[in-house]
């Protein structure tokens, strides 16, 4: 009966196995992965967008080609995730639907704009140490097939994340032009980053439910103090500043404490209100739409090769 499956479910979670497709879970289990793991793939795919608009203004041809290698990975990881996404009985087709009508969420901070080579750099930096951050705990997540697809990830973002740092210390380091556009950039994508990982804890209703099954290993909020405690004294340290006045290390619990998230924004970001994105929907509505022809080929070969193997 339910009660008995539910216990030995939870208890295989507390024993730290994994849960594989086609193990008996239960259907929330279930929702809150497909939800996950579907808003994380689209976060890669739409994650593409921002940094795929400056390929061809890319200053030399080292940091095109680093920069066509990331905008690829994210493709790659797009594709894990929706896989992983697939093996809970979700399709592509129903994914996509829901990212195409605008009823998906995706990670708010491909909402801004890229409006700098700089913000690159800062992108590499910020945004993929925060997504290892958040990452690094769901490699430990209690479904098989997200936390492996959470471990290659990782390893690629690292290489995202060094070459960000690089740039932006380079740049910081640079001409008094260079280091003007370095500090804009972190200036613009510091707080839109410590947003990107959820509301605090006190306003997050998932938050418990992926706790308690092992989907999230940490909380909104321990993540977030991660990613601030590792990234403000390098950032301090390449001789730029914050756009925080409040920020100050707490030498008592050892954690660098921030002043107030602007939250009006973020919720504005993630009901479909922030500065990009109408324009980042348009664009996956375009792509989309222009591969249609290609879909629509693979479905007639695939038609025709399964007539020819009856013949
Ligand atoms: N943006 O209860 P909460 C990358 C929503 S891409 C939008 O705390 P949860 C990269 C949340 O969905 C990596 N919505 O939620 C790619 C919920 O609404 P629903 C992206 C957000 O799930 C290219 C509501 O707010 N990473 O690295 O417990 C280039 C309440 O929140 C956001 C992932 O996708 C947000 N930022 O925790 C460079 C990680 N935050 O769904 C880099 C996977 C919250 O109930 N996701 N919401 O209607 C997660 O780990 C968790 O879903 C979150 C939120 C920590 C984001």
């Amino acid at each position: 009966d339910y009660e008995a499956r539910l216990a030995e479910f939870e208890a295989r979670i507390a024993r730290g196995e994994k849960i594989e497709p086609g193990d008996w879970m239960p259907e929330e289990y279930r929702r809150q992965l497909v939800r996950m793991i579907s808003q994380h793939a689209h976060s890669e795919v739409v994650g593409m967008l921002p940094e795929g608009a400056w390929i061809t203004r890319a200053p030399s041809l080292k940091r095109k080609m680093i920069l066509i290698a990331k905008v690829q990975d994210e493709a790659g990881h797009g594709q894990y995730l929706y896989h992983a996404a697939e093996t809970l009985g979700v399709t592509r087709e129903e994914m996509l639907e829901a990212l195409l009508s605008g009823k998906a969420k995706y990670s708010s901070i491909f909402n801004y704009p890229t409006l700098t080579w700089a913000d690159i750099g800062t992108i590499g930096w910020l945004v993929d140490g925060a997504a290892i951050k958040n990452q690094t705990m769901l490699a430990q997540c209690s479904y098989g097939p997200y936390s492996r697809a959470m471990v290659r990830i990782c390893a690629e973002e690292t290489f995202h994340h060094k070459q960000g740092k690089e740039m932006v210390i380079t740049y910081a380091q640079g001409t008094p032009k260079q280091r003007a556009m370095a500090q804009d950039a972190i200036n613009r994508w510091w707080w839109p980053a410590l947003m990107m990982l959820g509301p605090h804890d006190s306003d997050s209703p998932n938050t418990p439910t992926l706790v308690k099954w092992g989907i999230k290993t940490k909380t909104n909020d321990q993540v977030r103090q991660e990613f601030i405690n590792e990234h403000a004294p390098e950032i301090l340290e390449a001789g730029l500043t914050l756009p925080d006045p409040d920020l100050r290390y707490d030498s008592a619990t050892g954690n660098w404490v921030h002043g107030p998230i602007d939250w009006d924004e973020f919720w504005a970001v993630v009901n479909g209100n922030g500065p990009m994105n109408k324009e980042r929907l348009e664009a996956r509505r375009k792509a989309h739409a222009e591969g249609a022809w290609v879909r629509e080929a693979l479905a007639v070969y695939a038609a025709r090769k399964q007539q020819t193997a009856v013949a």
